[in-house]
């Protein structure tokens, strides 16, 4: 069973198997769409990002009840001590008035364990989901992520979370060198700035999908309703 997605069916290579597939929640983190975070001390608006939790927490409710699917969540976020803060990550971030590892009203700016780098309430991790902690914008940089999906035979990648231009992107493009088929859920992805989004989207499927391709929470679901069906009769 393929998704309807935007230039080509997804997956590209025949059904789309739960096995295979992982679904990825990219940096839902209060410090990226919460009050008084990391998104909001540098002037953007966090609504633009919230938008996301309602159809990634209706899409995981969908995922969960089906068997042998993987979820992964990421979170973005640097040691207490900023041993693993690059001088370039760190100076830039104070260029935008939100340095990283600076005390603000959700506590120190992107740094685990503070408030602000926890996973919204809404779409809080089960106990046997898998969240990897990562440093840098993407994914798969200073993470055991690949090692992770490889070693549960994973090839197909589902990319939801914030921020569509920076983590979502960062991490779509290293999975699609790393070989991974990547499908961005255009509903349940959202960026600090509209066009940023929409331009983001459009990327992935310049030159017949040269990261991926994209579609739909609701899209996503019906298929995978479909194929729950399909396989409990
Ligand atoms: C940023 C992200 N913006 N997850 N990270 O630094 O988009």
């Amino acid at each position: 069973m393929t998704v309807p997605s935007y230039p080509y069916s997804w997956p590209y290579d025949g059904e789309l198997v739960p096995r295979k597939t992982a679904l990825l929640v990219i940096d839902m983190q209060n410090d990226f769409c919460g009050r008084g975070g990391y998104v909001e001390r540098m002037g953007y608006d966090p609504h633009l990002t919230a938008r996301t939790i309602d159809p990634i927490r209706r899409l995981l409710e969908v995922v969960r009840s089906i068997p042998e699917f993987t979820v992964v969540f990421t979170r973005e976020g640097h040691r207490p001590d900023l041993s693993d803060l690059p001088d370039n990550k760190r100076w830039r971030s104070r260029r935008a008035g939100a340095e990283i590892g600076s005390v603000g009203p959700s506590g120190r700016i992107l740094v685990r364990d503070e408030p602000g780098w926890r996973i919204v309430t809404e779409l809080t991790p089960l106990p046997d989901e898998i969240v990897v902690d990562k440093p840098g914008k993407g994914g798969f940089f200073a993470t055991d992520l690949d090692l992770i999906l490889r070693s549960r035979g994973i090839t197909h990648l589902i990319l939801t979370g914030i921020t569509t231009d920076v983590g979502v992107h960062t991490t779509m493009r290293e999975a699609n060198d790393r070989g991974y088929e990547c499908l961005i859920l255009e509903d349940c992805t959202g960026a600090t700035d509209v066009s940023n989004h929409v331009a983001a989207l459009k990327m992935a499927t310049m030159q017949g999908g040269v990261f991926g391709a994209v579609s739909s929470s609701d899209k996503l679901i019906g298929t995978l309703l479909r194929l729950h069906l399909h396989n409990s009769n």
